[in-house]
């Protein structure tokens, strides 16, 4: 429509380039710039950014110890409205932010739009969140002693985010550990520093001190590492790969520290079930718009669409049939369904990946690519026909879907095949039966389970999004049980009588 249009000249319009460094007080650091080229475009610098070393991680840990009690003391009221001074920047500033998205991590305009939208959701609703969390709670207990539970922030935290949401889990993450009474240390995914950065700066503006959120880019040895073997670090929250993910818990195990918190959300191999009663056109949409939306790069993405036989053909003439029609390019125009995944590397991985598919599964179809493609990380989207879910060794992090077709005796087979893999983040189901979309729902071990509509798109708030098992420790990004875990709880007991002494015992 007419305003996406605008909001797209605009978008395209942005000032370039950009520039990011670590935003640490007190910090001299030396050391190189990075350039940043454009994934749809490697000819293409959109920006610089400078690596953080192992002298300003220090400082950072530094500041952030001496910034926590004054920010953990100043009331979760005046934290909150901070936040939502910041959400309100970000929607004046949307182009922008849209435009970094677009140039730094190949986002489409609409995913630009969704990616702003949902950072400002997790600002609001953390910042609410933190006013109802912090109402001082009177608990109900013996007469002649009253009773409270005081929460606080638990001190340093470090909020590792990733390059497929750097803005939205960036500030979501960052928002929340905020909100809670922590001061934060934020390391980006190297590919995505120039969108961090300038969320940092944009909470700073909106009021948060500098001591109080700082920012480390650079790569995980030298940050993460340094991070999260360090005893100040009270707590954690990552977003990334399961892997990564086991090795933070091991180093905050390691230390010869209180006990860190890790709050981790990870990896998916998510399936989506439709049964001979789901509505195939209604399916196929699902299904594309859930595989290949951003590229297939959410960790929510469907990967496995287990369509049962009677119907199976028809569905796979479909989405063969559909997959044709989606525009795979530049990013920066409306056009464009699917743009480049963000790096050569995450190409390559998709390229051996469908080479070995090529040799042991049966193609149903690859989008083709165009000439505008060519200087990009691009990768067509493509889908194959499996034998059984075993085939797949790993999360494949990019447009690709696998169908494999089962009968009406196997359902209890496949929801075991989907439990087994370990991992559970979202499952899709399509079926007009409600006794089985009941019996999978129950059955299945996932955080999100969506049922005849696509799977991805979690609502801040609404849908609190997260996995169990290899896809994460839980608590939910934006539910209501998320902000708790950042913060550690007080309960103080105070002797009300007269006389003193154990009003239990009066
Ligand atoms: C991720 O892809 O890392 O529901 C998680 C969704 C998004 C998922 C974010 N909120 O699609």
């Amino acid at each position: 429509d007419d305003r996406l249009r605008a909001l797209a000249e605009q978008v395209n319009a942005a000032a370039q380039p950009w520039r990011a460094a670590p935003l640490v007080p007190g910090a001299k650091t030396s050391g190189p710039d990075i350039a940043v080229t454009s994934p749809a475009d490697r000819r293409e610098v959109v920006g610089h950014w400078q690596a953080a070393d192992g002298a300003t991680v220090e400082q950072a840990l530094a500041n952030a110890v001496a910034a926590h009690d004054g920010w953990n003391e100043t009331p979760a009221a005046g934290r909150a409205a901070i936040l939502e001074h910041a959400a309100d920047l970000l929607e004046q500033r949307m182009p922008q932010y849209i435009a970094l998205c677009t140039k730094e991590a190949g986002k489409t305009i609409p995913d630009g739009v969704a990616e702003v939208r949902e950072a400002v959701d997790f600002l609001r609703y953390y910042a609410q969140q933190a006013r109802k969390l912090f109402a001082p709670e009177p608990l109900p207990g013996p007469t002649g002693e009253s009773n409270t539970l005081q929460l606080s922030g638990r001190g340093v935290f470090v909020c590792i985010s990733p390059w497929n949401f750097p803005l939205a889990i960036f500030t979501g993450q960052v928002a929340a550990a905020l909100a809670a009474g922590n001061s934060v240390i934020a390391k980006p995914a190297e590919q995505t520093s120039l969108i961090g950065y300038h969320a940092v700066r944009l909470l700073h503006e909106a009021g948060v001190p500098e001591a109080v959120l700082q920012f480390l880019p650079g790569d995980g040895a030298t940050v993460g590492a340094a991070l999260t073997k360090d005893p100040r670090v009270a707590g954690v929250a990552f977003t990334g790969s399961t892997e990564t993910a086991r090795a933070i818990n091991r180093a905050l195990a390691a230390r010869d520290a209180a006990i860190g918190v890790l709050i981790a959300e990870t990896g998916g191999q998510n399936a989506l079930i439709a049964d001979s009663s789901s509505l195939p056109e209604q399916l196929v949409k699902d299904a594309i718009g859930s595989a290949f939306t951003s590229a297939g790069q959410r960790c929510s993405a469907a990967r496995v669409l287990f369509v049962q036989e009677d119907i199976a053909d028809k569905v796979i003439g479909m989405l063969a049939g559909a997959m044709a029609e989606l525009k795979v390019g530049d990013p920066g125009l409306l056009s464009t369904d699917v743009g480049p995944v963000i790096d050569e590397d995450a190409r390559q991985i998709l390229v051996d990946h469908a080479a070995r598919m090529d040799r042991e599964a049966t193609r149903i179809a690859e989008v083709e690519l165009d000439d505008g493609t060519a200087h990009g990380c691009f990768f067509a989207p493509r889908a194959y026909e499996l034998k059984s879910l075993d085939q797949l060794h790993r999360e494949v992090f990019g447009p690709v879907l696998h169908v494999i077709r089962w009968k009406a005796s196997e359902l209890d087979a496949v929801i075991a095949a989907i439990n087994a893999t370990g991992y559970g983040l979202t499952l899709g189901i399509h079926s007009r039966i409600d006794e089985t979309v009941e019996r999978i729902a129950s059955k299945i071990k996932v955080g999100n389970c969506y049922v005849n509509r696509n799977q991805i798109g979690a609502v801040v708030g609404v849908q609190p999004f997260g996995g169990q098992g290899l896809s994460g420790t839980g608590p939910k990004a934006g539910g209501p049980h998320y902000l708790p875990r950042f913060t550690t709880e007080k309960t103080i007991t105070i002797n009300t009588t007269a006389a003193g002494g154990n009003a239990s015992l009066l």
